[in-house]
């Protein structure tokens, strides 16, 4: 059973329809622990360089648009298989495929406006994460009920 560590992102469009809770909550209750959470307003530079694997996109443009059009919460869930466990509880990219049961397929309608962020690989989330938080920022802690849950 892998601990592993990955990049989560509240989106502009969860924020603004005040599903920070909701989106965090269903995380926390999967078992996830967070262990690093800050709002940002994300700048260009920064947007260009999170999202730098569709810099040849045509959608590119648009999308660090978005992600840049607002407030976000940015966050590190570690748990077992923790990348592929968000990856999976988030949906697919486009919330009109996604389950219900998945935030996307419960909470979103457009890909554009997909409420969620997560790592995609253990490559991406070691980049991710260490984009968006200093090392000291990421916090090592016990919880009662991690025994359970792990
Ligand atoms: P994310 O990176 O935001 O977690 O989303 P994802 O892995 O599910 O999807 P990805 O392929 O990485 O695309 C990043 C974001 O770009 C937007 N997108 N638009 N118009 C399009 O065809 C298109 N394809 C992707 C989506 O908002 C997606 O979340
Ligand atoms: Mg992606």
């Amino acid at each position: 059973m892998g601990l592993e560590r990955t990049l989560i992102i509240v989106k502009p469009d969860a924020v603004q329809r005040g599903l920070i809770g909701e989106v965090l909550a269903r995380l926390e209750r999967r078992g996830l622990k967070l262990v690093a959470l800050k709002m940002m307003w994300m700048s260009e530079s920064l947007a260009e360089a999170h999202y730098a694997e569709h810099r040849e996109k045509e959608f590119f443009s648009d999308l660090v648009r978005f992600i840049t059009s607002g407030p976000v919460v940015v966050g590190v869930v570690e748990g077992p298989n923790a990348i592929e466990v968000t990856r999976t509880m988030m949906g697919e990219t486009n919330p009109a495929t996604s389950p219900p049961g998945s935030i996307r397929g419960d909470l979103a309608l457009t890909i554009s406006q997909n409420v969620i962020h997560g790592s995609s690989s253990p490559e991406a989330a070691q980049r991710e994460v260490a984009l968006f938080f200093r090392p000291e920022e990421i916090l090592s802690y016990e919880r009662a009920i991690d025994r359970w849950v792990a």
